[in-house]
């Protein structure tokens, strides 16, 4: 194996460590993400500042469980699962609040914010069950959660978000499209990942790359990404 330094006080970085390498610089990227959010939204109206200090928070809380994880592979070597999950159990709600923020203009209400939070929280706690803690049974839990994510994708692309999206118009309706995009395209990432990281399924997808790589590729695309649809969105409304 090569390495990128051989002092004692340093731990050695293999050159071929992509995991360890993308838990490093989604960390940085993350918090680059969030200083930007947190020193721009004061430029922006009240209505879009909420939205803006959400996606900081979201890029926050993940450079900091980047931190920890990027160590944690460091002196395991193995997934660290844990904190991946509290980092998705806090960050994946905030992400259904987001819509809740934008779609506020067209009148929604707190009952579509909650129904989002606790699908997700469904997706994420059967989804750990799967990964974590009942691994022989991980299809039955795969697949619940699957059913999770999917009521998401309904709601905001065909249900009541869409409605209040399409009675907003303009720039919140597009935001809104982009971040379905996402929701769709970007979080189907995951499920992938999943598949690729539990034995004896698809081991082979994406060549075999570790599933933390395309978990950590995953977030990167969605938790910047997201947060950028909503910066553009307080920029086209004030113009
Ligand atoms: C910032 C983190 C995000 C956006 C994480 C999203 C995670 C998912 C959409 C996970 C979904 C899963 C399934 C749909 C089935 C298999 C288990 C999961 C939890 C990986």
């Amino acid at each position: 194996m090569e390495f990128l330094t051989t002092t004692t006080k340093i731990p050695p970085i293999p050159t071929d460590d992509y995991v360890g390498f993308t838990f490093f610089v989604g960390c940085m990227a993350m918090m680059a993400a969030s200083v930007f959010f947190f020193l721009i939204m004061s430029s922006y109206d009240r209505k879009w500042k909420t939205s803006i200090l959400v996606s900081g928070l979201i890029t926050f809380i993940a450079a900091v469980h980047y931190w920890y994880m990027r160590d944690y592979w460091y002196s395991h070597g193995s997934s660290p699962t844990f904190f991946r999950y509290v980092d998705w159990i806090l960050t994946v709600p905030l992400m259904c609040v987001e819509f809740y923020l934008i779609l506020k203009v067209a009148g929604a209400k707190k009952s579509l914010m909650w129904k989002l939070i606790i699908l997700s929280v469904i997706m994420l706690i059967t989804g750990y069950f799967g990964e974590a803690v009942f691994r022989e049974q991980a299809w039955l839990w795969g697949l619940i959660s699957g059913v999770a994510y999917f009521a998401i994708v309904y709601e905001i692309w065909f249900g009541e978000a869409k409605k209040l999206a399409l009675r907003a118009g303009g720039a919140v309706l597009s935001a809104h499209k982009m971040l379905c995009w996402f929701v769709l395209v970007g979080w189907a990432i995951y499920p992938l990942g999943y598949m690729a990281g539990t034995p004896g399924w698809y081991e082979g997808i994406f060549g075999g790359l570790p599933m933390d790589v395309i978990y950590n590729i995953g977030d990167a695309i969605n938790k910047i990404g997201f947060g950028l649809v909503v910066f553009n969105l307080a920029v086209s409304a004030s113009e």
